[in-house]
C-alpha cells in the first residue's frame, strides 16, 4: 500500500459541536467492527463533500485529513502516491484507493447497499445522471465557482461560455424534477448526492437558483435527510 501522504498526517483533534457525534470519527473512535475508511479531502471542495456526504448518509465511519491545497500538498509525492491527478478527494478503504468522487460514490453505493438504486433500471439510470452530470454540469458550475473564488484565472468570454452551458444544464436538470422528488425512482440515491455535491454551489458561482423553483426544493429536500451536513462540519480544518 501506497505510504500516507505528509498533508495527511496532522488529522484533526476532535471534531467540534453537532459534527462530533456522527462523522468524522477520530480513528481511535472508530468502532472496531466497521473499519473506519480515510478521506483525505479540503471542506472548500465540491468533490470532497460528495465524498463525505456519501460517507456519512450511508453511516459509513471515516477518518477525515485536511489536505491543504493553499500549500500545495496535493501536488507532493506521498499525496501523487495515492492519487495521480494530484486531486482531492482521494479515500482510502484498507487496500484500496479510490479517486474520482463519482467512482468512489459508485463503489461505497456497492460496497453498503445502499444508495445506488432500486431495480436494475434504477441503478442504470443513477449512472446515467452522473456521467451527464460529470459531462455537464461539474465543469460549468466548478469553474466559474473557481474563479470567483480565486482559485482559476480565466477571461469573462471563457467565463460566459461555462456560464451558458452551465444554465442549459441547469435547464436540464429543472425539468427532469417535474413530478419527482429524486433523481432516480422514489428514494434519494448516489445521483442525488454526487449532484447536490454541485449543484449547492452553483450561487457561488453566480448562478441564481429562483430561476429554478424545482431545484431549489429538491436541494432543501435532500438537506433534510439523515446524514446530511455542511461540508465543514463533515470535513472540519485543523485548528489554526
Ligand atoms: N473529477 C474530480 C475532480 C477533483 C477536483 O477537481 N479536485 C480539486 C479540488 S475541488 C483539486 O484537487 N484541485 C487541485 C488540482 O486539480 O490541482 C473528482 O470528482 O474527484
Amino acid at each position: 500500500m501506497a505510504k500516507k501522504p505528509a498533508a495527511a498526517t496532522a488529522k484533526p483533534k476532535r471534531a467540534t459541536s453537532a459534527a462530533a457525534k456522527t462523522a468524522p470519527k477520530a480513528s481511535k473512535a472508530a468502532a472496531p467492527k466497521s473499519k473506519a475508511m480515510t478521506l483525505h479531502g479540503v471542506f472548500l471542495s465540491g468533490p470532497s463533500y460528495k465524498v463525505a456526504l456519501g460517507l456519512s448518509m450511508m453511516g459509513q465511519p471515516y477518518t477525515f485529513h485536511h489536505v491543504d491545497l493553499r500549500a500545495g500538498k496535493h501536488k507532493a509525492p506521498e499525496f501523487m502516491a495515492l492519487n495521480r491527478y494530484g486531486q482531492v478527494p482521494c479515500l482510502e478503504d484498507g487496500k484500496i484507493t479510490l479517486n474520482q468522487s463519482a467512482s468512489i460514490l459508485l463503489y461505497l453505493s456497492e460496497k453498503t447497499g445502499k444508495m445506488g438504486g432500486k431495480s436494475a433500471a434504477d441503478k442504470l439510470s443513477v449512472r446515467e445522471w452522473m456521467f451527464w452530470a460529470f459531462d455537464r454540469l461539474n465543469p460549468n458550475i466548478f469553474r466559474p465557482r473557481a474563479a470567483a473564488r480565486g482559485f482559476l484565472q480565466a477571461h469573462d468570454e471563457v467565463l460566459k461560455v461555462y456560464t451558458a452551458l452551465g444554465k442549459t444544464a441547469l435547464d436540464v436538470l429543472e425539468a427532469h424534477l417535474k413530478g419527482r422528488d429524486w433523481i432516480v425512482g422514489k428514494s434519494a440515491t448516489v445521483a442525488d448526492i454526487d449532484l447536490y455535491g454541485v449543484v449547492s454551489f452553483a450561487g457561488e458561482g453566480g448562478y441564481d437558483l429562483k430561476a429554478y423553483p424545482l431545484i431549489s426544493a429538491w436541494l432543501k429536500r435532500f438537506e433534510g435527510l439523515k446524514g446530511w451536513k455542511p461540508a465543514i462540519e463533515l470535513m472540519p480544518p485543523p485548528k489554526a
